[in-house]
């Protein structure tokens, strides 16, 4: 009879040494402790304003003004926010003198991130910065390229018409989107903005229409065949703050567990799948992971 996952720390931490080739794959928990809002949790996204809804390229093209108001919101919170402590343990993982550290069998590491508050990335940065400033190692070996952002970013805008893609960290990112943040926390009846007056693009001769640089609902993911590369590699998969419900991410632990690999959630609650998992650490991610991974 299954006994189910194990939630022995010794035990995980033996298999993150002897392990070669780890991901960890990541949804809205990790960013929780920063304050971004999750999407299914109390408040969350997609209870409060069918985000599932606003995610989708009909729900752009139908009202770009509503979809707009969502993700200028979205944007200010992501702005606001730091890095936590859950950020910055998978960061020392994208640091090859640090990943040797922690997993001293390691070949490679990737963060598959569901992600779009760029918050991953800006924990690397702080990280190397911090590493070089205090000279703890003879050099720091960042790997930015070792965190998978799979459903694109919330600072790069996409322009309808031309398909430049720029990142645009401007706040508001334009006039007309000034203020509608407290609108859409409050729930209000939000401003009808007309396209004009919606973000255009800057590129010589166009000024088309600009979109978050997201991935939505029936839109590809990035790097999918990248990521399905390193997960068929996988052979740890530590599963973090996600509810693994939106594919084809929730699919990658079930894959590794498949072809042998270990799989370790990372989660507040029981989550979908987690029933196959080997290792379950239950609790806030910015206290279970540093405590137990580091
Ligand atoms: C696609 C960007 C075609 C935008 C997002 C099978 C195969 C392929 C596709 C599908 C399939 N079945 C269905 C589909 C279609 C669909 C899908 O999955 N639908 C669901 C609803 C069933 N998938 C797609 O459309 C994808 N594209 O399919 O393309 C294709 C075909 C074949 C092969 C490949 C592709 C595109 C999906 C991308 C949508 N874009 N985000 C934006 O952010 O606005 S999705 C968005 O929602 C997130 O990125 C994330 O992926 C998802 C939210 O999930 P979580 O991150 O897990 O967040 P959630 O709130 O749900 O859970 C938080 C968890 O953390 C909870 O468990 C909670 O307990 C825990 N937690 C909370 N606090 C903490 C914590 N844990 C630890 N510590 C804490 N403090
Ligand atoms: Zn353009």
């Amino acid at each position: 009879m299954a006994t189910g996952p194990s939630t022995s720390i010794q035990a995980f931490r033996e298999v993150v040494k002897s392990s070669q080739n780890i991901i960890v794959i990541a949804g809205a928990g990790l960013s929780a402790a920063s304050g971004i809002p999750t999407f299914r949790d109390g408040g969350g996204l997609w209870r409060k304003y069918e985000a599932k809804n606003l995610a989708t390229p009909r729900a752009f093209a139908k009202d770009p003004s509503r979809v707009w108001q969502f993700y200028h919101m979205r944007r200010e919170k992501a702005r606001g926010a730091e890095p936590n402590a859950a950020h910055m343990t998978i960061a020392a993982l994208s640091v090859k003198e640090t990943l040797r550290y922690i997993c001293p069998n390691a070949e490679s590491f990737t963060l598959i991130t569901q992600n779009v508050d760029g918050l991953s990335r800006r924990a690397l940065d702080q990280l190397t910065k911090t590493l070089a400033s205090k000279k703890i190692f003879e050099k720091v070996t960042s790997e930015p390229q070792s965190i998978i952002e799979m459903h694109g970013r919330l600072f790069d805008t996409i322009c309808k018409r031309c398909r430049h893609r720029e990142a645009n960290y401007n706040s508001p990112i334009c006039a007309a989107l000034e203020g509608t943040e407290v609108i859409v926390e409050r729930q209000e009846q939000e401003p009808d903005i007309p396209l004009s007056d919606l973000p255009r693009c800057t590129q010589p001769d166009c000024g088309g229409l600009l979109r978050p640089g997201v991935v939505w609902f029936e839109e590809i993911p990035h790097h999918l065949q990248e990521i399905d590369e390193i997960v068929q590699k996988a052979d740890l998969a530590i599963v973090v703050g996600t509810s693994s419900t939106v594919y084809p991410a929730a699919g990658y632990a079930f894959e590794v567990a498949e072809h042998g690999g270990t799989v370790a959630v990372f989660n507040l609650d029981r989550s979908d799948g987690d029933s196959e998992a080997d290792y379950l650490f239950l609790g806030p991610c910015a206290e279970t992971l540093p405590q137990i991974l580091a």
